[in-house]
């Protein structure tokens, strides 16, 4: 090992040290991943040690540089790193505590219940750990939208001698990463876009779970990233720390695009029977092994979770004194900074804390019902572009679609988020939905407030990174139009029909389809209050009707999920409830007024989500939907799984059993039975049933 450079033998050692901690803790636990810590130490060694710009004392600080393990399997690697430096643990209200975010004992009882070394890095549940992993290629996505976020946050904050943000994105990525679809997507758009403040690091060792790589994989790498207009730099052995400081040298000096090192590594590396095999990838190395590893690398050979003296000492002098040093400058040119631009200073924190400015709301319209109809992706736009007027850190992306999804802000000074312009607010993502959603996390990590856009059946796409948003809890918003057979000509292709459900199955998940225009607003002010859940919008591309609000209930009833729209006599209890979402309420309250004619009491719920109305009280709950009205009717043009909980053994759910098909608006839900009379015939069908049973 060098000695060039300033490393000497306690840096070798502290590397040794997260070698071995991995190494015992998988053994301890007797599962997870040694191969990749041991092989990776010194790269995050050298990384944490000498570059990144993080303070263990204030892991939230705004402008830390981000480092994210995209490779999640090698969490003990991660753990290591957070325990040998000490990093603080933060509280859900962004105190940071006295105790540590990962404890020895943490690591002693790694993947054990409630250790803060989990199985995987999990975002909110330990500090430092700046992004989810472990479903491969999402760090590397997700790392796209913290690089942006630097770029954008420095552009709005940034004056002339206060360079409040600059943070710089530093990836370790694995075979996996690189060979799963969305890396492709990312690198592609970090390419266009330039992100010279973003480093991944490419951890070749030609190994995965199935073993060598060259039974799949033959790509060449550098090419590859050469071609999305990446510098690409190679380090031929993992333990060059010599090298290794050069390449992030390098990453740091390049100022036009961004920076793939590519690392050639031995898994296992000091194992002597299990080095560059598929074996030290995902098992504990056995007790034997371990013996002989620790003594192939100096290390006494019965020692277990051993931390030499000096090695905490090492990461506080240079790690930690170096972030505490850039953290506390930064605080007082925050300081100053903040007698000159209060505006701006009092934005940061408002932002850090996913606050929102006074009046954030102030400009969201409401919509006379007027005989005019209005698609609810077109009122859509005219809430976002409301909102995004109060709400400086609002941005708003799309892949590809962003006039079809209505999701272009178009206020005064708006404009496109490119190499040339950081202050842009219109993301253009690209056909790449999956990293779209990806990037959006990433923004939402760095405290934006991110919505993006693709239609619904192509949320399909995307699904892996809606699905961490959720896990992480954070408010992004996914916005889905186009979302039904309502969409007409495109056909079965372009027509969702499961997408709903599935989405709704998602925990966490706020998962949003609004009736009319005026749902639509309340939809908003939801989704932007929501701090801890992200919300999928779920939008019309066809004209609706604009409800008169004086006539039926306020469409405010959108905030508890489900309410009474419309009763034939609010005295009694209804005869029938007729329960719809989105575009179907509106046919479903014509079915109501043709079923009034005929002295048939029945209820009109609009339910836009289910996951608001759960989280109502009982009694609210069997106010809207009384348990003793059991003829019920459900209308939703799409898959009717879910729909049993509301309308129960009795009722009748109307839906979509089909990919539906290619035609005019009118003639597909025509075809389908999305027209009153349907409704009005299963209405008094139920009706018949219950009552029938009843007298039984
Ligand atoms: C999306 C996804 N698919 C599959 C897996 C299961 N898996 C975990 S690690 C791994 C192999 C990863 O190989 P590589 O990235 O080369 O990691 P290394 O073994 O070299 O550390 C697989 C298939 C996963 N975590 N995520
Ligand atoms: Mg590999």
């Amino acid at each position: 090992m060098a000695h060039d450079a300033g490393f000497d033998d306690t840096d070798r050692l502290a590397i040794n040290t997260i070698r071995t901690l991995s190494i015992d803790a998988i053994q301890a636990a007797n599962s997870g991943h040694p191969g990749t810590p041991m092989a990776l130490a010194p790269v995050a060694y050298v990384l944490w040690q000498r570059f990144l710009r993080f303070d263990p004392t204030d892991p939230i600080w705004p402008n830390r540089d981000r480092f994210v393990l995209s490779a999640g399997h090698a969490s003990m690697l991660l753990y290591s790193l957070l325990h040998l430096s000490g990093v603080r643990a933060v509280d859900p209200d962004y105190e940071i505590e006295g105790r540590e975010s990962v404890t020895l004992d943490d690591i002693k009882s790694f993947r054990q219940l409630d250790s803060k070394a989990a199985g995987h890095p999990e975002y909110r549940w330990t500090s430092g750990v700046e992004t989810t992993t472990g479903p491969l290629g999402q760090g590397v996505a997700t790392s796209i939208g913290m690089a942006v976020a630097s770029k954008w946050m420095g552009a709005h904050f940034n004056r002339p001698g206060f360079p409040l943000f600059d943070f710089d994105v530093y990836v370790f990525a694995g075979d996996g990463d690189l060979m799963e679809g969305v890396s492709h997507e990312a690198a592609s758009f970090a390419g266009h876009q330039r992100l010279d403040n973003l480093c991944w690091v490419y951890d070749n060792n030609h190994i995965s779970i199935d073993g060598r790589t060259e039974i799949t994989y033959g790509d060449d790498v550098a090419a590859r990233f050469q071609g999305y207009g990446w510098n690409v730099l190679r380090v031929g052995d993992a333990n060059d720390l010599v090298l290794l400081n050069r390449a992030f040298e390098t990453f740091k000096a390049t100022d036009d695009r961004p920076t793939l090192i590519i690392v050639d590594s031995h898994i296992g590396y000091g194992s002597p029977h299990k080095v560059d095999t598929k074996e030290a990838h995902g098992e504990p190395l056995g007790e034997e092994e371990v013996r002989e590893t620790k003594r192939a690398y100096g290390w006494p050979e019965d020692a277990h979770f051993l931390v030499p003296d000096g090695v905490r000492e090492r990461f506080a002098e240079q790690l930690g004194k170096r972030g505490a040093e850039l953290r506390r400058e930064w605080g007082r040119l925050r300081t100053s900074y903040g007698r000159e631009y209060g505006t701006l200073n009092a934005q940061i924190d408002q932002m850090q804390r996913r606050e929102l400015p006074d009046g954030w709301d102030i400009e969201i319209p409401s919509f006379p019902a007027n005989g005019e109809k209005l698609a609810t992706r077109k009122a859509s736009n005219k809430v976002e572009n409301a909102v995004a007027a109060q709400l400086p850190w609002f941005v708003s992306g799309s892949a590809d679609l962003t006039d079809s999804t209505s999701v272009r802000l178009t206020g005064e000074g708006e404009t496109d988020f490119q190499p040339e312009d950081r202050t842009g607010r219109n993301l253009h993502y690209g056909i790449r939905e999956h990293v779209s959603a990806a990037i959006s996390n990433g923004l939402a990590l760095s405290k934006l407030r991110p919505a993006w856009s693709t239609y619904l059946v192509f949320s399909d796409y995307a699904r892996p990174a809606i699905r961490l948003s959720a896990l992480m809890e954070l408010p992004v918003i996914h916005i889905f139009t186009h979302d039904s057979i309502g969409l007409g000509e495109d056909g079965p292709t372009h027509q969702p029909v499961e997408q709903l459900a599935s989405l709704r199955a998602i925990p966490n998940l706020i998962v949003i389809r609004p009736c009319d225009a005026n749902e639509v607003a309340e939809a908003w002010r939801v989704a932007l209050s929501e701090r801890h859940s992200p919300v999928a919008l779920v939008l019309t591309r066809q004209d609706v009707p604009i409800l008169d609000r004086e006539r039926y209930a306020a469409a405010s009833g959108l905030r508890r999920g489900g309410y009474v729209l419309a009763d034939a006599d609010p005295d009694s209890d209804p005869e029938v409830i007729l329960i719809a979402t989105g575009s179907d309420v509106a046919i479903t309250v014509e079915a109501h007024e043709a079923l009034a004619a005929d002295g048939i009491r029945s209820r009109v719920v609009s339910m836009p989500s289910f996951e608001l109305f759960e989280r109502q009280s009982q009694e609210y709950r069997d106010e809207v939907l009384p348990p003793s009205v059991r003829a019920r009717v459900s209308v939703e043009e799409a898959s009717t799984l879910g729909w049993d909980r509301f309308v129960g053994p009795d009722g009748e759910a109307i839906g979509m059993h089909t990919f539906g098909t290619s035609a005019p608006l009118k003639d597909v839900l025509g075809r389908y039975g999305f027209v009153p009379e349907r409704i009005t015939e299963a209405a008094r069908e139920v009706l018949d049933r219950t009552t029938k049973e009843v007298s039984r």
